[in-house]
């Protein structure tokens, strides 16, 4: 998985930090060497690397996380923040022409992966209620242009071929979707095997041709640094209005996506993650620096819930939380939510932090965690530390369960209990985007 290795090399420089005291100068100073090897060994840009620690430990050192309770804490949440900052903060949409039709010339080294998210991003545009069409101008490769209509075929979107020259078909195409009221045109280019001056001069004549709303360069995550080079060296020839990375399903070090913004100023718009044709997603900074950081893609989690659940209940439980109050009875009420959630699995599978927690949230599981909890008294609901081995006899014998049923229930609670309030403590501040869905 990409970004595995230098995710789990701050979580270790982060450990050291959490769950103590107050932070010297010195502790902060270590542990940003630490992030810098980490970055360098993820090749990060150098200069990239270098700038980036020099912002976070400027921050860190400052009174804000010197004087908190929970330095550690502060820490990641800088970092999480200027790791957002640094792939651009914002999601870069898409442009959408005044005036249809939108044209997106792909451009990219040959096996980039230009023709297979030519289909990609069809298939969304097309999901997304749009008309597109494609545009074969890769006439470099005989094989190509069928490439493209077996790709076109199978997200059914038409594409428009042509002989001749590529600069000739592109015109023709756009002709062709003027005409015929396609709302969008996706040019597929042909790549060579290096930056050389013929296929930097084709491009920019295909952009002088078809007057592009996105020239977007498809590159290959997988070449680190040089993803980066060959940005650089295509905004020269091209009017580039953001960056593709492809193959991030690859073991990627991550270097590519973190360095690209700063280094050539466009942003990574979309990035490529398999070679079906469904496997495409929308760059989000903020959530790729979560996933880098191991905090799970809390806004795809947050986004769920949020169809799944009742706001002010939502900000009720945080509230709770916060004050370390859950208690067996809010448990109780948030197992049938669990599972309208799609069961614990799921949530785990996008919060790691969530794996620990063994629980399925199944029909029988629910009944038995009802009937546990029916079986004791109020105060063993809301303070569950008093529940001892007679109790704990007593519960399993009333609910008709095992005590190892009990003790089960018990350590789920406390485990999620812990979970939570880590969670809540990291993101705690961060109120405006974090509501805690639980
Ligand atoms: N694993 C993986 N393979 C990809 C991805 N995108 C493209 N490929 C594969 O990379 C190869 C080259 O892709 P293609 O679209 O023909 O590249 P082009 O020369 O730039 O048009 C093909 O075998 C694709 O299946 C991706 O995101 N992940
Ligand atoms: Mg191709």
């Amino acid at each position: 998985m990409a970004f595995e290795s230098l995710g789990e090399k701050l979580k270790s420089v982060f450990n050291k930090l959490t769950g103590r005291g107050l932070l010297s100068e010195s502790d902060v100073k270590d542990a940003m060497r630490q992030v810098r090897m980490a970055l360098l060994e993820a090749d990060v840009n150098f200069k990239v690397a270098k700038e980036f620690v020099a912002k976070v430990s400027e921050r860190c050192v400052g009174a804000e996380v010197m004087k908190s309770l929970t330095p550690g804490q502060q820490v990641i949440k800088i970092v999480n923040e200027e790791l957002t900052a640094l792939m651009g903060s914002t999601n870069a949409r898409l442009e959408t022409a005044s005036k249809p039709p939108t044209v997106i010339v792909l451009c990219g080294l040959q096996g980039a992966g230009k023709t297979t998210f030519a289909g990609k991003l069809a298939r969304m545009l097309k999901k997304g209620g749009r008309n597109p069409l494609l545009a074969a101008c890769d006439l470099a490769r005989p094989a190509a242009v069928e490439q493209l209509k077996v790709v076109g075929g199978q997200v059914d979107v038409p594409v428009f071929t042509g002989t001749g020259d590529p600069v000739s078909v592109a015109k023709a195409a756009r002709t062709e979707a003027e005409n015929k009221h396609f709302d969008t045109l996706i040019v597929d280019t042909a790549g060579r095997l290096h930056v050389d001056e013929m296929l930097m001069g084709e491009i920019t004549d295909i952009c002088t041709a078809v007057s592009p709303t996105e020239v977007l360069l498809v590159a290959d995550a997988m070449t680190g640094q040089d993803a980066v080079n060959i940005a650089d060296a295509f905004s020269k020839a091209a009017p580039l209005t953001g960056v593709v990375l492809t193959k991030m399903d690859g073991d990627t070090r991550g270097g590519a996506a973190l360095s690209m913004k700063a280094v050539t100023q466009k942003p990574i718009k979309f990035v490529s993650v398999g070679e079906k044709l469904d496997q495409i997603e929308v760059f989000h900074p903020d959530r790729m620096a979560q996933r880098i950081l191991g905090m799970g893609d809390i806004m795809t989690l947050i986004e769920k819930a949020q169809q799944q659940f009742d706001q002010e209940k939502a900000q009720e439980m945080e509230a709770k939380l916060r004050k370390a109050e859950f208690t067996l009875d809010d448990y109780l009420e948030q197992m049938d939510q669990i599972k309208e959630m799609g069961g614990f699995g799921e949530i785990a599978g996008i919060l790691p932090q969530l794996k620990g927690v063994k629980m399925d949230a199944d029909d029988s599981v629910i009944k038995r965690t009802e009937a546990i909890i029916r079986s004791m008294t109020p105060q063993e609901r809301h303070r569950p530390e008093i529940i001892n081995s007679s109790r704990r006899r007593r519960i399993a014998r009333g609910s008709g369960t095992q005590v190892s049923d009990v003790n089960r229930l018990i350590n789920d609670f406390n485990t999620m209990k812990k979970t939570i309030k880590q969670i809540t403590r990291t993101f705690g501040s961060n109120k405006r985007r974090f509501k805690m869905p639980f």
